[in-house]
């Protein structure tokens, strides 16, 4: 297991169009092992691959303890919509008040290779919209207005010094001491 590097507003990788799955590998296996990991170390809902540098169709998402694993994910059916404040492992410390289709239905295939279906509302519905966002180099903050977004992009100018290389980098999370 290893926590891969988070790249961060400004790197090209995070633009780009990811390339659909073919064949389920071990080193794809190993991939979504490492971005549960380090979703869970960065205390993130949900991963997708550009994040961790890779062009693989791939997410993980993980709320209220259901661990999905989204190779090649599309949105099926949606209705609805919802207001939330949303933030992104890619853009720390920013958040930003996003409107998504309230309901979802998400088609997608699993590490076995099985073509699954799954609905979602709420914080799920979300997260996967977020995740399949990012697999088409779409970030929360394309749905703000210019005049929010120019805001962002001001603030994030004196926080991306923190991120040298545009790359966020994790340590692992300390295991709590009894008693302590
Ligand atoms: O892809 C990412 O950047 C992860 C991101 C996904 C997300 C989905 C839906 C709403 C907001 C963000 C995060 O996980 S950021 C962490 C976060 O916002 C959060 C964490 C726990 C509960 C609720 C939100
Ligand atoms: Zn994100």
């Amino acid at each position: 297991m290893s926590l891969l590097e988070i790249h961060v507003l400004g790197s090209p990788v995070l633009r780009e169009e990811t390339k659909p799955v073919g064949a389920i590998t071990d080193e794809l296996r190993q991939l979504v092992e490492d971005m549960f990991e380090t979703m869970r170390a960065a205390q993130g809902i949900g991963l997708a691959a550009p994040q961790v540098g890779r062009l693989e169709r791939v997410a993980v998402v993980d709320v209220d303890n259901d661990p999905i694993v989204l190779i090649n994910p599309e949105i099926v059916a949606e209705s609805g919509s919802e207001r939330a404040e949303e933030g992104c492992l890619s853009i720390p410390d920013i958040y930003g008040d996003v409107d998504r289709a309230a309901r979802v239905t998400v088609r997608a295939t699993n590490l076995e290779g099985k073509t699954f279906e799954r609905e979602a509302t709420e914080l799920l519905a979300r997260a996967f919209q977020h995740e399949i966002d990012h697999l088409h180099g779409k970030l929360f903050i394309d749905y703000l207005s210019f005049l929010k977004r120019r805001g962002v992009m001001a603030r994030w100018e004196d926080l991306k010094e923190k991120y040298p290389g545009q790359r966020r980098i994790l340590t692992a999370p300390v295991a709590a001491e009894d008693g302590k």
